[in-house]
Order: structure tokens, then sequence, then C-alpha cells
């Protein structure tokens, strides 16, 4: 290992020991594990051509796959090896890893999802591909300026990238506008090519490596030479940054930022340049197109790769020559689509004029598969046309094989609301998968006192079997296991208090405080305004009652907000606001302490979960389609606050009712309360600690220097309240204090944390990609 860095350093990046800085090491270091994926991937490669296998194909908008250093280290099984040789070269293992920037190329859970089913596809020996676009710029850096967010651009690829290969024989020229001749020639009146990347998908051992390939835009035309020799130097190279617009930036909306023209582009180019690589693919093993559904399974992302569909139908009818009906056929029978929300403001839909402007024979022929849908299914009444929008759940959902929601709630009430009609048409086409997450990540390396003692007692089988956790369960009668187990969250909660002290201004966090986290995406649904309009009563209560024995807690928020969100922004500017003025109050700051950590990303996740005694789930109900924390924070021993809504259900069913602190509506009384009129006024008038928060809100007490300035938060919750955080509070509050009173028994609190460890193996994404190979791919893992 010492002689691969060594080699790399001197032949690959030019230099010296001597003159090498961090970011040469972790380039050298990086390059020897990739070159031990190497012989795996190739045979991975071999085997799936040699079986005449099924692939799968992950097409995703987004993959937020974080670092990639220590994934390919402890996949391969050689963190021993790396920290010896690297301390033998007068490196620091943990400095190397940590110089990586993390790969941003998401925004939230449905990105984080797909970079874990990639992992676990991998680790199964599922012959995979992820396509997704290599944005030059992933999500936005946040920085918090006087208590507000400021996006900042983020820049990952103005450094080298240690992990991709790029492939400039796989290229693709992608089309856009122009006009159509004879009801089927299409001819673009622009393009750009779509050049591949590959990065190497390491499993656990080593033993099978997938591929994630990302499109990048390139001109066609590379720049203008005689507007150059004319002088008109800008204009010269015009075209060109056009072309690469389109895969400049991702798009910083997790729910729709509608009708922007560059993101269908951007949807466009890599469905159709990924459309076009699977097509070659598999003609270069197989004949007959019809046979495509037998060796192909596509799964879109939500809707965002939704175009795939009609430019298979196009492809197969307009260049391979097959009939309409069959292509439809083949093509329904190849994709299978997963919807990630129910929020109407996130169906997302398309203008159709800009639609036809850009993609004009793909509006002709959705209308034909619409025109085909209908015909067989006479009783139908809605259509993917629909007061002049385009819409994409509709269209996906009668383009594909399966259907799937990411939790049981969620895939219940994909039947009964949003899909309900195509559903009674189509009984058999949803289907749920719950959400799993890699274990890989989200314990053994995030986590590593605790795999540590896991691994003490159970070995390692664990890590790709995580239901064996279920044998910790025998141990919790062993005092010596439960005092191990609290020491490595202590020893978490330390490590974590050390680095915030240092680095959040007027936070004095204290390890013996029980850590309670909330970090998610900022969103009106997900009700942060919930947790903080509690921490405000709280903060009153203690005031009121210095002495009453009080809990100590950390209140711990982290994520971004879509720029355009001006009421999420208000949140994290309240969030900010209330910590300055709660961490300086002498009368509580030993009990309560707050704290917004900035530019929250999968790095951050890893070394704040480790460290929660309390994980936040409080989304009013039916709004969370699954969340993927909640699993993580289980997995690593937090106990859950949370109402009945996506996966929170099934944690709670598996971890024990006993083990979660429930509260809230359930989506029905969500329903029925909502139509009560005033129904935030009154459950205001009801609680007397509310109506308290919420006037030290609206009254200035944490803007004294602008008084008005969160009246509109104060406002909102006290009026339209759509997602009832008024009328949530009071049992929140109760359960809160019911947490207070569990965590002040500390032996108990162990204990009860531990059995959400051992509990939790199910959350696993090697079940839940299991459960897709079954339901939906029918497809083989070649391990
Ligand atoms: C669409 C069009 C235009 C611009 C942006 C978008 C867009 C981008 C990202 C829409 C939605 C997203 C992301 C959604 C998302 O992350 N959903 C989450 O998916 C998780 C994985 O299934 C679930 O656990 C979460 O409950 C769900 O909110």
């Amino acid at each position: 290992m010492k002689d691969a860095i060594g080699r790399h350093l001197s032949y690959s990046i030019g230099k010296t020991p001597g003159a090498a800085t961090l970011r040469d090491w972790r380039m050298a270091v990086s390059l020897a594990i990739r070159d031990r994926m190497a012989d795996a991937w190739f045979a991975s490669t071999r085997r799936t051509y040699e079986a005449g296998a099924k692939r799968v194909y992950y097409l995703s908008m987004e993959f937020l796959v974080g670092r990639l250093l220590e994934d390919g280290i402890v996949n391969l099984r050689l963190e021993e090896r790396v920290s010896e040789a690297l301390a033998e070269l007068g490196q620091d293992y943990a400095e190397v890893i940590a110089d990586e920037p993390d790969a941003a190329l998401g925004n939230g859970g449905l990105g984080r999802l797909a970079a874990c089913y990639l992992e676990s596809m991998s680790t199964l020996g599922c012959p995979a591909y992820g396509y997704g676009i290599r944005y030059e710029h992933g999500l936005f850096r946040q920085q918090i300026v006087d208590g507000r967010q400021v996006e900042r651009p983020e820049t990952w690829l103005q450094q080298p990238h240690a992990w991709e290969f790029e492939r400039p024989e796989s290229r693709y020229e992608i089309g856009f506008g122009g006009s159509v001749r004879d009801g089927t020639v299409w001819t673009p009146g622009e393009s750009v090519w779509a050049e591949a990347f590959d990065t190497p998908v390491a499993g656990w051992n080593g033993r099978w490596v997938n591929t994630l390939r990302l499109w990048s835009a390139k001109p066609t035309e590379p720049f203008d030479l005689d507007r150059f020799n004319r002088g008109e130097y800008a204009a010269a190279a015009e075209s060109e940054a056009l072309a690469r617009t389109i895969s400049r930036v991702l798009y910083p909306d997790d729910t729709t930022e509608q009708g922007k023209e560059l993101r269908l582009k951007q949807e466009y180019f890599f469905s159709a340049a990924s459309i076009r690589d699977i097509l070659r693919r598999f003609e270069s093993q197989f004949s007959d197109l019809r046979q495509l559904p037998e060796k192909v399974a596509i799964q879109l992302n939500d809707t965002h790769p939704a175009i795939a569909g009609p430019e298979l139908v196009r492809l197969l009818c307009d260049e391979k020559g097959l009939d309409f009906d069959e292509a439809l056929q083949i093509a329904q029978g190849t994709l299978n689509y997963t919807n990630h929300t129910l929020l109407p403001e996130a169906l997302e839909h398309w203008p159709e004029g800009l639609f036809g402007r850009l993609l004009p024979r793909h509006l002709a022929i959705i209308d034909r598969i619409d025109h085909a849908h209908a015909k067989a299914n006479p009783s139908r009444t809605s259509s993917v046309r629909d007061h002049g929008q385009v819409k994409m759940g509709e269209l996906s959902f009668i383009m594909a094989n399966r259907v799937n929601g990411v939790s049981a709630l969620h895939t219940e009430l994909m039947k009964s609301t949003v899909f309900a009609e195509l559903h009674r048409l189509h009984p058999e086409r949803i289907v749920n998968q719950t959400n799993g997450v890699t274990p890989r990540r989200w314990l053994l390396s995030c986590n590593r006192r605790l795999s540590t003692l896991i691994e003490e007692r159970l070995g390692l089988g664990w890590v790709d079997d995580l239901e064996q956790l279920h044998d910790l369960e025998p141990h919790l009668d062993d005092p010596a296991f439960l005092d191990a187990y609290a020491a490595a969250k202590t020893a978490n909660k330390a490590d974590l208090a050390d680095w915030m002290n240092r680095t959040q201004e007027g936070l004095t966090a204290d390890p013996a405080m029980m850590f309670d986290v909330q970090i998610k995406r900022i969103h009106e649904y997900k009700r942060q305004h919930l947790n903080i309009l509690e921490t405000i009563a709280l903060w009153q209560a203690m005031r009121d009652a210095p002495n009453a024995g009080w809990t100590p807690r950390l209140k711990l928020f982290a994520g971004k907000a879509a720029p355009g969100y001006v009421f999420a922004k208000e949140i994290i500017h309240l969030i900010n606001a209330v910590a300055k003025v709660v961490n300086a109050d002498k009368i509580t700051n030993k009990m309560l302490q707050v704290a917004f950590l900035p530019n929250y990303n999968v790095s951050l996740a890893e070394k704040l979960i480790p460290a929660a005694d309390l994980s936040e789930q409080i989304s009013t109900a039916g709004k969370e389609a699954s969340g993927t924390g909640n699993m993580k924070f289980a997995l690593n021993g937090a106990l859950t606050i949370g109402t009945l809504d996506g996966a929170n259900v099934e944690i709670r069913d598996r971890v024990g009712a006993e083990n979660f602190f429930l509260f809230g509506m359930t989506t029905d009384e969500v329903d029925q309360r909502r139509a009560i009129p005033d129904h935030a006024a009154k459950a205001v008038e009801a609680d007397s600690r509310l109506a308290r928060a919420l006037a030290a809100v609206r009254d200035g007490r944490f803007s004294p220097e602008d008084p008005g300035l969160f009246r509109g938060i104060a406002d909102n919750i006290s009026g339209p309240d759509y997602f009832l955080v008024a009328s949530d509070f009071s049992d929140y509050w109760r359960a809160q204090r019911e947490v207070d009173g569990a965590f002040a028994n500390a032996g108990d609190w162990t204990r009860r944390a531990a059995l959400n460890t051992a509990r939790s193996g199910w959350f696993s994404s090697d079940r839940a990609i299991r459960g897709y190979l079954d339901d939906i791919w029918g497809a083989e893992t070649l391990l």
C-alpha cells in the first residue's frame, strides 16, 4: 500500500513527498484504492455479459454520494493497511479522508437514496448502472450571515476528481427544438454532445463493482473561429458556453421550480443519452428488440427522467422501424417509476407550449401513448395533457410496468389520492418498497465506536445482513454491554461538542446534555418551526422555574432552504435569532442551548447522527413520503420523537412503541382538522404556552432591532397554518416532556437506544434492493 501510494504520488501526481500537499496525498491514496477496484470492475462486466443477465438501470437527476475515499477503503477492507501506510509516510489518515470535498450532486433524500441503492446493488452483485448528470456545480454551499442563509456556488470540480474516468468515445448527440416533417422525421434546431464519465461503485468486500455513468454537456461546434478572428471574442465562445450550461448546475429546489426551460433540457439531455446508451449495449449483445423487457429494467427515480419513456418509443419507432404498438409495449415492459412525493406543488408538469417547442416529436408521441391508453381504458377520465400542461406523473404511471411508493403509508396514500383513478384501472401496478439506507456508510464507517462494539459481540456478519443486529438483544442483559454502548454515544457527543464549541460562536455544548437533532431540508411540511416554537416555550418555562429539575438539552438544527423559498429562509433566520438570545441567557444556558449548523451535507450528517440522542421526525402526517434520516438515527441509537408519517410508522412497529415517542394527528385527523374554520386560532386559545411562545415571536423578543421581523411566521401559525403547527403543538409539548423524563433515567434510556439499533436491521438498503429485484425488476444477482 505504501509503495502504491508513493508510486501514484510520483507518477500520477508528479510530486515528491517533500513537496506534496494534503490534496496530493489524498489524490495518491484515492488512485491507489481505485486501482484495486479495477479487476473486480472488469470481472463484473464480463460476468454479466457471459451470463446474459438482465441489467438494471437507475435513472436519477441526483446522486448525493458524498465522499468516496473512505467508502472505497471500508468496502475493500483496506482500512488498517491504508492508515499504517499513511502513518509511515508521515500523514494523518483522518485528515486525508476529510480533505475530500463532498460530491453533492443532489438535494436531499431522493439523491441520497440513489447513492445508497447503487452501493447496495454492488454489495448484492446485481448488474446495474446509475445514470445521471455530471453537474459542474452541485448543491450550493450555505453560509449563515447575520442569521440568514446566503447561497454560495459549490465548486467540487475545480479540483481534479480522483474517481472518474472520462469516456470521450461514449458520446451521443442530443437534439432540441426544430421541426417534425411527415409526422415522424424530427430535425432538431440545435444539439449538444452528451459525454460519459464513469465512476466505479464497489460493494461490501469489493466483490462486485458497478458503474455510475454521469453525462457532461459539450458543444457540437467548439467555437467560432471566424468571429474570433474578427475580434469578437465573447461572441466566438458563446455557443460553447450555452451548450455547457446544460450540465452546469443542480437545481436547488427539492419540490419544484416549475416551468424552467433549462430544467426540461437537463431532463431530456440525460434521459436521451442514457436510453441511447442502454439500447447500444443491448444491441451489442442481443439482436431482437422484443427481448428488451427480459434483459433490461429501467427505474425512473421520480418523474425527472420521465421523458425517457417517449424517447424510448421514439427510437424504437422512428429509428429502429418497429410499429408504434409494439414499441409502446416494449417500453412499458421495461420502465418502472418510483414516486417520492404527494405534495401537489411538487408533482411535475410542463406548459405544453414550452414542451412542444423543445421536444415537438415527443409531444406527439405522448399524445399517442395517452390515446392508446384511453382507448384500452374507456372509463378513464384524466389524461396526461390537462389545462395546457403535460403531467409527468400521469405519463410515468401509464408507461410503467410497476409503480412504487417509498413507505407503506405513502404507497397506500398514492392509491387513495393522487393515483386513485389509475390504480383502479391497474390495481396490480402500484407496489410498495420501503426505503433503506446502506449500513456500510451509515453505521460501519460513520460510527466506528458503535460498529467496533457490535463487531466485538457479533463479528461482522451484520454488515451485509443487517437483521443480524437482532442478535444484540441478548447482550442488553449484560451491564458491561450497556455501559460500553453508552460510552460510545458519549464519546461521539464529546467529539461533536468539541468541534461545535470551536466553530459555533456563543455555543456551549456539553456532552451531558441531551442532543436533540433535526437535520433535513427546511420545509414547512417538515415543521422545523414547530420544533423552534417548542424550544421557545421550553425556554420560557425554564425561566419561570429555573430549579424545576429540567433535563438539559442541546437543540441542533441543520438544513438548506431552496433559494426562492422565502418562508423557509425566515425559519432559518428565526432559529438563529432564538439561538442567539437563548444561548446568552445566564438563567437557562446550562439547561438549554440551540445551534443551527451551516451547510448541512452528507459529511455533516455522518458527524451528527452518531452523536444524537433524540431524532426529530415531526412532519405533518401524510406529507413525508418516507424519510431516510429517520432510519439512520434509529440505527445509530437515537430515539425518535415523531408523527405517524412516512417510514416513522414502520420504524415504530419494529423498534417497539415503548421505544418511540409518538405524538400528533394521524393523516385522517389532519384532513378533518384542516376543514375546521379557525383551527389554528382555537389551538392557540387552548394552549397558553403556545400563545406565549407565539407572542414572543410576534413581538420581536428575538429581533429587538427589528420587532416586526418574524411576524410573518407567527401570523402564519396562528392564521392559515396549513401544516397544523398550532394544532399539533400541545401533544408535541407533552411528548417532549415525556422524553425529558425518560432521558433522566440514563440506564433505561441506553437500553431503549440499543433496542433501536438492534431492531433497525430491516431498514438496510440491501433489503430494499432485494424487494426491487423480486417485485419490480425480475433480475438476478450474480454473487
Ligand atoms: C423537480 C423539478 C424541478 C426542480 C426540482 C425538482 C425536484 C428536485 C428534487 C423535486 C423533488 C426533489 C427531491 C425530492 C425528495 O428528495 N424527496 C424525498 O425522497 C426521499 C427518498 O424517497 C423520501 O424519503 C422523502 O420523504 C422525500 O421527501
